[in-house]
């Protein structure tokens, strides 16, 4: 594939209505999308970052610097056999994962197209239907957060995730499991305790939770060992993880007893794969993460779903949980039982709404290949 073309773009969306981490608020979104042109061919990919260094280190404006200032660069007007090869272009920039996976997975969408393939049959992907669940923000009382949960459990999701911080989490947890005392149900911390909270945490061992998510700091993997070896309540690792070295580490310091892997969060989808592969072998479930994505990070994210070790229901759920009009068409869509079916025509399934993605681009940066780079 020779790398003809490369678009950024900046696009804002606001979400349908704000969502609350413990680490913040988001409604108005800056999202980057990466438009790969290969043999004549556009793949999409998109950068998942938040707008500002508090989900992981980077931000919009951090992967719009590293692409445009160092992987546009060094990419335009090189021939790649396939998408893994990317990661050799790569390899000397340190971190900004979110940044390589926008671009990576743009080239991915381009090979499975020129290859007449859909992107989940290019991954290896053996799922035709992928199981979905909901992650629900923090609420201002337990009340509201029953509600919502009723809400989505009478559309059919699967599993029902809890935002939680320190003050917003036993009482509301409590109330959940209460109204719903057969559903599958989490917890998301986004590293908002300490080991030292070990005795609280202890407490949602009553909850039959399905998992725990990140409950301490996004770079401790030790703490996590620690931590679990106190709890009955499995451990499922979402920030620590940014690459396969590190999903090897947290499974043989038993830190965790899930991975949730996210697109963004470790590089694309070559150490997606890495980082699947490694937990199948060591016998720890895999689901997918999302990050609030449009319809272009979602696709990717329903490709890489179908890999077999993603046995637990994902954050990938329907386009207008989100956006009043997503920028993709179909629009994703989620059956009664909870589902999304896979498109099987080539690449990512959907098409591009691109007069649309124009009206929301608010920034553009654009590379083409010279004849004097021909590798
Ligand atoms: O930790 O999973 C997370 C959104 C932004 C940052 C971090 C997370 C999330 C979500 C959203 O939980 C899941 C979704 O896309 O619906
Ligand atoms: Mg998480």
């Amino acid at each position: 594939m020779k790398i003809e073309t490369i678009i950024l773009r900046e696009i804002r969306m606001r979400l349908k209505s704000p969502f609350e981490t413990s680490f913040g608020v988001m409604q108005d979104r800056r999202i980057i999308l990466v438009e790969v042109i290969a043999n004549g061919v556009s793949g999409w990919g998109e950068v998942t970052s938040t707008e500002g260094p508090f989900y992981n280190s980077e931000t919009t404006d951090t992967a719009w610097h590293i692409i445009s200032d160092f992987i546009a660069p060094a990419l335009i007007g090189k021939v790649l056999p396939t998408a893994p090869e990317f990661k050799t272009i790569v390899n000397g920039i340190r971190g900004h994962e979110m940044a390589k996976a926008g671009v990576e997975n743009a080239i991915w969408d381009a090979e499975a197209q020129q290859k007449g393939v859909s992107l989940s049959k290019l991954l290896g992907g053996t799922l035709d239907e992928v199981v979905c669940g909901v992650s629900i923000g923090i609420q201002d009382e337990p009340g509201t957060m029953v509600k919502k949960v009723e809400e989505e459990v009478l559309r059919g999701y699967n599993r029902i995730k809890l935002k939680i911080k320190p003050g917003k989490d036993m009482a509301f947890v409590n109330a959940v499991r209460k109204a719903f005392p057969e559903i599958q149900l989490s917890v998301d911390a986004n590293c908002a305790y300490q080991l030292e909270d070990a005795f609280h945490l202890r407490k949602f061992d009553d909850f039959r939770l399905l998992m725990i998510e990140q409950p301490l700091q996004w770079d401790e993997i030790n703490g996590h060992a620690k931590l679990q070896a106190q709890l009955q309540s499995p451990i499922c690792l979402d920030e620590c993880i940014t690459h396969a070295r590190h999903a090897f580490t947290a499974i043989t310091w038993c830190a965790c007893r899930v991975i949730n892997i996210k697109l963004g969060r470790v590089g694309g989808h070559t150490e997606a794969r890495r980082v699947h592969d490694i937990c199948s072998t060591h016998g720890i479930p895999v689901w997918c993460g999302g990050m609030l994505e449009s319809g272009i990070g979602r696709a990717h994210n329903i490709a890489m779903s179908t890999l077999p070790g993603f046995t637990l229901p994902g954050d990938v759920s329907a386009s207008r949980r989100y956006w009043d009009e997503d920028i993709i068409e179909p629009e994703v869509e989620v059956t009664p039982r909870g589902t999304i079916h896979v498109p099987q025509t080539g690449g990512l399934g959907y098409k591009v709404r691109s007069q649309l993605i124009d009206q929301l681009t608010v920034r553009t940066n654009r590379w083409k290949a010279t004849r004097a780079m021909q590798a």
